[in-house]
């Protein structure tokens, strides 16, 4: 893959599936101000929910990082990952407040209930940590260049819906994704073709899984 790391080729070869994640109508009806409020609510309320699982995810790695890594800033890095994760909870519970969003005894609908199955999967300790990271990164990453579309300067996102397009949308945020895509591609370097093979496999999924769960949040 020349000087292209691994993760920016494989953006390169997925594109149309990165785009469909990264771009999808719910994320453009906010950037355009046609969203509907009722499925923004909707996508608060199960985002809550699959955050929740997103704290043992991200455990699963750093138990991950602390076993197999060669680098101790990795450690680092995730720790930051889990100090947002506990802001974000936090900011979902005053965002719900906010909108009078129900969060208590809220069911996850089909999409996020899959997702939340592929993170289980994830955590198992057989998963190679090349291919964890490589999961986690593309997470982070579908919603830091989905909300960083929303805060262009050509984008109409309602006031009301800012904060939330900041959290994830932010420079610093995008910083660091860029740090998880350096340890992603750090031990993809080194790893043997059929965790490449798994990894791809895996950034694939998030793809799949995002774009369903927009659907989802739309209403589908
Ligand atoms: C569905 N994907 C989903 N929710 C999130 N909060 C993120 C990614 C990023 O944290």
């Amino acid at each position: 893959s020349g000087d292209m790391g691994r993760i920016a080729s494989w953006v390169k070869s997925h594109r149309p599936m990165y785009d469909r994640a990264t771009q999808h109508p719910f994320v453009v009806g906010i950037s355009d101000g046609s969203v509907d409020l009722s499925a923004f609510k909707r996508w608060l309320a199960q985002d809550y929910i699959f955050v929740k699982e997103f704290v043992p995810f991200l455990a699963s790695v750093l138990l991950k990082a602390w076993k197999h890594s060669d680098d101790e800033s990795d450690m680092e890095i995730l720790l930051g990952g889990m100090t947002s994760l506990s802001d974000e909870l936090a900011w979902f519970r005053k965002e719900a407040s906010k909108w009078d969003v129900k969060l208590v005894g809220i069911a996850p609908q089909q999409a996020n209930l899959e997702y939340c199955r592929f993170l289980q999967s994830l955590m198992l300790p057989e998963v190679d940590y090349a291919v964890a990271i490589t999961a986690f990164w593309a997470i982070e990453t579908v919603y830091q260049e989905s909300f960083s579309l929303c805060l262009d300067s050509s984008s109409k996102t309602p006031e009301e819906l800012m904060e939330t397009c900041q959290r994830w949308g932010s420079a610093n945020f995008g910083h660091y994704c860029c740090s998880l895509q350096k340890i992603a591609d750090r031990c993809l370097e080194k790893a043997s073709s059929d965790i490449i093979r798994k990894a791809e496999e895996a950034f694939v999924c998030v793809l799949e899984h995002e774009v369903n769960f927009w659907n989802m949040s739309c209403g589908e």
